[in-house]
């Protein structure tokens, strides 16, 4: 069988939910290294998988695929294994919301603002800018109390099972987490709290973990 391609960044958060999916559901794929810090993301070849200069890019086959919501979905319902959709018609709503949730809000605040300007910047030789993470504060307070009341009692972010919304929170949560403003963030957040300690140990985790730096 054709063997999926992934293009991105194994430090990447989104990328890595893919990873996470591929991992879950045993798909074997390709990891093509497109270093965002180098540029090689508004490289013409690498536009030609994106047009919006981001990763991951993703192709099986003939199909090319970008957006990673898009690409999670397709990978669940292409590949045998594990369903990681939950077949509640409610719980794939909330599931659909809470992604929604992360990518529109919490990604920007929480990474964008947070994580890059405290680790990476600094890793790259440019001091953090201490107002824009100031200013991504409340908004990522007010997405980890979103995600803290959806998970409420249930083991996983959308129900009792793993879903893709689990996979697109992992990489955030595991990036917020080592700052410490993250730290500060999620204290007030004990259920997903408790939800990292369930997931971190998982295997798909535990192989993606980024090497940043
Ligand atoms: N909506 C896209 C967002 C992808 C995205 O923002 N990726 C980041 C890396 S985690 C990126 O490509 N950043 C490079 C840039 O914005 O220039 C998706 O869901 O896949």
């Amino acid at each position: 069988m054709t063997k999926p391609v992934l293009y991105g960044p194994s430090y990447s958060t989104y990328v890595r939910s893919v990873r996470l999916a591929c991992e879950e559901k045993n798909v074997d794929y390709d990891l093509v290294e497109v270093d965002i810090f180098a540029g090689a993301h508004q490289t013409p070849e690498h536009l030609a998988r994106h047009p919006f200069g981001k990763v991951p890019a993703f192709e099986h086959g003939d199909l090319k695929l970008f957006e990673t919501n898009a690409i999670t979905r397709y990978i669940n319902e292409n590949f045998e294994g594990v369903d990681l959709e939950p077949k509640n018609v409610r719980a794939r709503a909330i599931m659909a919301e809470i992604i929604g949730v992360i990518t529109a809000y919490a990604y920007p605040c929480m990474i964008t603002h947070i994580f890059i300007q405290r680790v990476v910047m600094p890793m790259m030789g440019t001091a953090a800018d201490e107002a824009v993470i100031e200013a991504a504060i409340p908004p990522a307070k007010t997405c980890a109390m979103t995600l803290e009341s959806l998970i409420g009692s249930n083991t996983y972010l959308a129900g009792d099972a793993l879903t893709r919304a689990d996979l697109m929170f992992i990489p955030v949560y595991d990036y917020l987490s080592q700052t410490q403003e993250g730290k500060s963030i999620l204290a007030d957040a004990s259920s997903l709290q408790a939800w990292w300690e369930r997931v971190r140990t998982r295997p798909s985790v535990e192989k993606t973990v980024p090497k940043l730096g």
